[in-house]
């Protein structure tokens, strides 16, 4: 009777052991890159510290990647290596082509708007990115980073960079 319990003592820690492994296999999934364009048809992308409206930003569809795979409020934005809060999460979104992927230098971009590929179009409060951690960086280019899930839950994540202003 002992025997039984301790063997059954020692499957459930076995399993509970497996649970673990599973959860940190699944913590440490690569994000599936993505064209972000923050601002489409602009370069650089200018953001005021004052600026008391709206920008938007377009994840890039291609040939090989369907925007409608997108569950778009999961999407949240924040300023690379920066973690105050979990980020900005978009007013609204729509979809338009807009926007064409940049493959240039990591820190570059271009005015280019359609590509004939479907994009996802976010509209994110200027504000509250402001308040959330933009200050910092007035006179700087920082890299924005977009981070949410496809709605099979895969992880996604892109960037583009932001010329930040000060006021006029
Ligand atoms: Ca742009
Ligand atoms: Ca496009």
């Amino acid at each position: 009777m002992k025997t039984k319990l301790i063997t059954t003592i020692m499957i459930a820690l076995f399993l509970a052991s497996m649970a673990t492994v599973a959860v940190s296999v699944r913590a440490t999934v690569v994000p599936i890159p993505v064209y972000v364009d923050i601002k489409p048809g602009s370069w650089p992308n200018p953001i005021c510290v004052t600026s008391k409206g709206v920008f938007a930003v377009a994840i890039c569809g291609t040939e090989d990647f369907d925007v409608m795979t997108i569950d778009p409020a999961t999407l949240r934005i924040y300023v690379e290596r920066v973690t105050d809060g979990d980020g900005v999460p978009p007013l609204r979104w729509s979809y338009k082509d807009v926007a064409t992927p940049y493959t240039g230098d990591a820190d570059g971009g271009h005015a280019l708007g359609g590509d004939g590929y479907l994009d996802l179009v976010l509209i994110f409060d200027t504000p509250t990115l402001v308040a959330s951690s933009l200050t910092r960086f007035v006179g700087e280019t920082v890299p924005l980073v977009i981070t949410g899930h496809l709605h099979t839950d895969a992880p996604i994540m892109g960037k583009d960079y932001v010329c930040v202003l000060a006021p006029k």
